[in-house]
């Protein structure tokens, strides 16, 4: 597939923009109309490899590595059909943050978009920055149009792996806006047993943008309405119309060398989709899930749900050739079907020999169930021990949808207990400790649990829904202690929990009328969102908080920009469940 031509804008318009920029910032205005009539005419570019070049250098010494960037929109056809996109510097997917353990990041993010917009690094423990970790309404408000925000933040010198990074407003990543991130540590158990690395992106694509189908989606309570099938399904989610690899339907491709082991960090960056992951005639071995490094076992295919991450080696040692790389889009995992989906997103690796368009291997013929659900955790052992200390607390909740008419009309909202969580985008519940402390009483569609000293935190999560959910915590790796069926009975259920070595991660799948329980300690300052990766589903509502340690939270030294931006957003900005609408 042509992507296109790369439309470069003329200097004039970029020396132009360049003090329109700089007098918006001067003023603190929005430019929103402005850009917007410019960018529409920038096509994305897409990397043709995303094999990471082996000359970076992995080390134990640290520095600080500096990125500027441009959120905008930009025109695409990803799947052949044109859309507006939103995007990072005019890529997509956006550009890779690659980096080493300790080192200190600097990202400029400008916001050139008509609407707000924050970028979260998935993953990231930000511990004692959690001002950076660009969760909208929780860690800081949207970036206004016109503005930029400068995340700055050092990578944990104990964290190591495949991660990435998306924005946290609304659904806005479901149009473009992600990219990679890959930490890279001496230290990492896998380091020096692998040859090359190549990132494998998976997503789902839509052909409207995220804030028409949103819209349709929340207000979607049984109406009939014969345009729209999501309509006549109640909290039915807007179905995907095509999934990529690496930024593109058809012609993602791997050129490999033989007899080499290739680390492939396989990254779910969907909206919606849980993948499985597989190259045909080539085991692959599992040796990360979220930054953890894992005792590799030999799968077929590795299932991968929203949001999770997975680094497999594949060995090239088969006959020379092309192959097929698979990723099935588990749409049994969708309420609703898309007809015109196709679901086998393909790819062709290739080592040795002339790459062909199309190969003619052929898939794993063994059955797979289907279950959206994750590797099991006999699968992803630790390779480091790390014994989960003895919980000291225990925070129980449920999670549904239900239908309500809260917001003046019909909706399906996603509820945590009994709160659907509302952005507050002009004074996130990070700013409101930040002033108040222990003290703070949050409002009503706020869930929010406060651990004043450090606990050791047992979270038992209940899903009343018949989907499963894939779950992440921001600024913690877990225990996954156990994941049964049905409702977790305090007294019974605790026989099902493993201790011993659990796996650790930072997003599981909750399966349908299911539960979960995970352990994580409470020591890192901050408001940490606890919420489902499911963009439709976080907009609806399912997210709650951890705020641990007020005390230290009143203590950080948050840039005065943060709390500029916020004030900036009254009056100017109309709040719909997370949505932040430009002036
Ligand atoms: C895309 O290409 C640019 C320029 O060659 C490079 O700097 C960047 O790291 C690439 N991104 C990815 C994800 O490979
Ligand atoms: C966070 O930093 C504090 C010290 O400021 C330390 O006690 C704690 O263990 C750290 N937590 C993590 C998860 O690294
Ligand atoms: C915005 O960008 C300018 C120019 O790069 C920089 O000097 C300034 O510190 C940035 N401001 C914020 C709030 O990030
Ligand atoms: C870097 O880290 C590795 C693994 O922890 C260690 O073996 C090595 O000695 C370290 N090198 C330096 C220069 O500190
Ligand atoms: C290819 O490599 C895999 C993984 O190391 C190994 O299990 C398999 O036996 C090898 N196959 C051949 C044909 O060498
Ligand atoms: C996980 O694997 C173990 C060992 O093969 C098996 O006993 C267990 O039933 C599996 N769990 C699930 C949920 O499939
Ligand atoms: C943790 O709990 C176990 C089982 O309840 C108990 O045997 C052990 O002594 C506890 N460890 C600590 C350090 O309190
Ligand atoms: C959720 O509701 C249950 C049942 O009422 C209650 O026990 C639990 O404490 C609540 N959880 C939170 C986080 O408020
Ligand atoms: C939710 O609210 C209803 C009505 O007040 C109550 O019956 C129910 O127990 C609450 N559920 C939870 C989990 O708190
Ligand atoms: C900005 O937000 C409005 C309202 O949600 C939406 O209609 C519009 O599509 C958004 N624009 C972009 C570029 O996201
Ligand atoms: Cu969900």
């Amino acid at each position: 597939m042509d992507i296109g031509p790369v439309a470069s804008l003329p200097c004039l318009v970029l020396a132009g923009l360049a003090f329109v920029v700089v007098l918006a910032l001067a003023l603190g205005v929005g430019l929103g109309l402005g850009l917007k009539h410019h960018s529409s005419r920038t096509y994305v570019t897409t990397n043709s490899s995303f094999i990471l070049d082996p000359s970076f250098q992995i080390s134990n010494a640290t520095t600080t590595r500096y990125y500027e960037w441009t959120v905008s929109e930009a025109s695409g056809a990803p799947d052949g059909y044109e859309r507006t996109m939103l995007v990072v510097n005019n890529q997509f997917p956006g550009p890779l943050i690659e980096v080493n353990s300790g080192d200190q990041v600097v990202i400029n993010v400008f916001n050139s978009l008509p609407n707000g917009t924050t970028i979260h690094w998935h993953g990231q423990w930000q511990n004692g920055t959690n001002y950076m970790d660009g969760t909208s309404g929780v860690t800081q408000c949207p970036i206004p149009p016109g503005m930029n925000y400068t995340y700055r933040f050092t990578i944990d010198p104990n964290q190591y792996g495949t991660y990435w990074w998306h924005a946290h407003a609304s659904t806005q990543y479901t149009d473009g806006i992600y990219g990679p991130l890959v930490i890279h540590s001496p230290a990492e158990p896998v380091y020096g047993s692998y040859d090359r690395e190549a990132l494998v992106i998976m997503s789902d694509w839509y052909h409207d943008m995220s804030s028409g189908l949103l819209t349709q989606y929340l207000s979607n309570a049984g109406i009939d309405d014969q345009n729209s099938p999501i309509y006549d399904n109640p909290g039915a989610e807007p179905p995907p119309d095509s999934g990529l690899i690496n930024g593109q339907m058809i012609g993602s491709s791997f050129d490999f060398k033989p007899n080499l082991r290739y680390r492939l960090r396989l990254i779910n960056m969907a909206t919606l989709t849980e993948f499985v992951f597989s190259v045909d005639n080539h085991m692959l071995e599992v040796v990360e899930s979220d930054g953890t490094s894992v005792v590799g076992a030999a799968v077929h295919r590795a299932p991968i749900n929203v949001a999770q991450r997975y680094s497999v080696i594949l060995t090239t040692n088969q006959t020379l050739g092309s192959y097929n790389v698979r990723a099935e889009m588990q749409d049994i995992c969708y309420k609703l079907d898309n007809p015109n989906l196709d679901t086998m997103v393909l790819g062709t690796l290739t080592y040795g020999a002339t790459a062909v368009a199309t190969p003619s291997t052929q898939n794993w013929n063994d059955a797979y169930p289907g279950d959206c659900i994750d590797l099991n955790a006999t699968q992803l052992v630790p390779v480091i021990e790390s014994p989960p200390p003895n919980s000291t607390m225990t925070v129980s909740v449920s999670m549904s949808f239900q239908q309500t008419f809260a917001s003046g009309g019909q909706a399906t909202l996603g509820y945590m207990n009994n709160t659907s969580w509302e952005a507050d985008s002009a004074d996130p519940t990070l700013m409101q400790m930040y002033k108040a402390g222990a003290q703070t009483s949050f409002s009503q569609s706020q869930l929010v649990v406060v651990n004043d000293d450090i606990q050791v935190i047992d979270l038992i999560m209940d899903n009343y829904d018949d989907s499963s959910h894939p779950f992440h915590l921001h600024g913690h790796t877990f225990w996954l202690l156990g994941i049964g069926d049905g409702s977790f009975v305090p007294g019974q259920s605790e026989v099902y929990l493993n201790y011993n070595n659990p796996p650790r991660r930072d997003t599981l799948t909750v399966p349908g009328y299911g539960w979960i329980a995970i352990r994580f300690i409470g020591d890192n300052p901050g408001l940490w969102a606890f919420h489902c990766h499911i963009g439709w589903h976080m907009a609806a509502g399912l997210l709650m908080q951890f705020a641990s340690l007020p005390s230290r939270i009143q203590q950080f030294s948050i840039p005065d920009y943060l709390g500029q931006q916020c004030s900036s957003q009254s009056g100017g900005t109309i709040l719909n469940r997370g949505i932040s609408i430009g002036r």
